[in-house]
């Protein structure tokens, strides 16, 4: 069972989370959540699941390890998703009546890494339609200005979707009828409102789906960087069918376009936790 979280999840910050497409929310994931967390990502690193990616070269200074739904081989990452306070964050922040977990992530960027993820939007990588789509970032060290993830303003409302571009591999760009090409956001920083947060251990950025955002490398000497997030499913989401084909779910959920994700054993139900 989710514990109840005792968070309160005021009408500013849901206006805001509206209005901004990306809130902080300060101290609401307790200590023994980040040192299971913690535990989660040894195991991990020990033992990744059959999705993982790393992405720093030989020779490449620091280590960029990507890790994706770990909810179904680590034990302490199944138990935070399910039973931590995230998924009834969301479901508050979104307004919707339930959520179901479409994947949790883990990105461990280790001190020295250049690993930047560019300015990109999530929900374009995703078989998903449908506007209630969140994720939480959640740091377990403490997260400076260097190494933050930053959000362009309000985005999330400008109407467009950028097309994928795999550029911590090869460059592939996903192009797309429906999608558009991204603007050079890092070139001309000073056109748009660009919104980060200096975090400690036990806050959490929760961000809609089609937000314009990129992570910041590591260039710490002896900080540790690493970031557990969830990307959360409300109940106007469906599976969309995209030529070509998206980069997420990383399984074959057996779909058709369309489709609502609640019922599907893939992508389990997190909040309410009785169903
Ligand atoms: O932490 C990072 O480097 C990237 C985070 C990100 O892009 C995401 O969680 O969607």
């Amino acid at each position: 069972m989710p514990e109840t979280s005792n968070i309160e999840i005021g009408d500013e910050l849901i206006e805001s989370y509206d209005r901004d497409g990306a809130v902080c929310l300060r101290g609401v994931i307790a200590p023994h959540w980040i040192e299971l967390l913690r535990q989660g990502v040894e195991r991990d690193l020990d033992e990744p699941g059959p999705h993982v990616e790393i992405y720093t070269k030989d020779g490449d200074p620091g280590l960029f390890f990507n890790d994706f739904h770990l909810w179904l081989h680590n034990p302490e990452m199944k138990a935070f998703a399910f039973e931590g306070p995230c998924a009834e964050i969301a479901a508050k922040l979104m307004r919707s009546k339930y959520i179901n977990l479409f994947y949790d992530q883990l990105f461990v960027k280790e001190p020295g890494t250049e690993g930047l993820t560019h300015w990109h939007q999530d929900q374009p990588y995703t078989a998903i339609d449908g506007s209630k789509l969140c994720s939480n970032w959640i740091p377990l060290d403490p997260i400076t200005e260097e190494t933050t993830v930053e959000f362009v303003r309000s985005s999330h409302r400008w109407g467009r979707w950028f097309a994928p571009v795999d550029s911590l591999k090869n460059g592939t760009r996903y192009e797309s009828e429906a999608f558009e090409r991204c603007p050079d956001i890092e070139r001309h920083r000073e056109d748009y409102e660009i919104v980060s947060w200096e975090l400690e251990p036990g806050d959490c950025v929760v961000f809609q789906g089609l937000i314009v955002h990129q992570g910041r490398n590591n260039p710490t000497e002896a900080t540790r960087r690493r970031i557990v997030a969830h990307r959360w499913l409300g109940d106007d989401t469906t599976y969309a069918v995209r030529e070509p084909a998206s980069e997420f779910p990383k399984i074959d959920p057996q779909m058709r376009h369309g489709q609502p994700f609640k019922g599907s054993p893939h992508f389990p139900l997190a909040w309410p936790a009785s169903g």
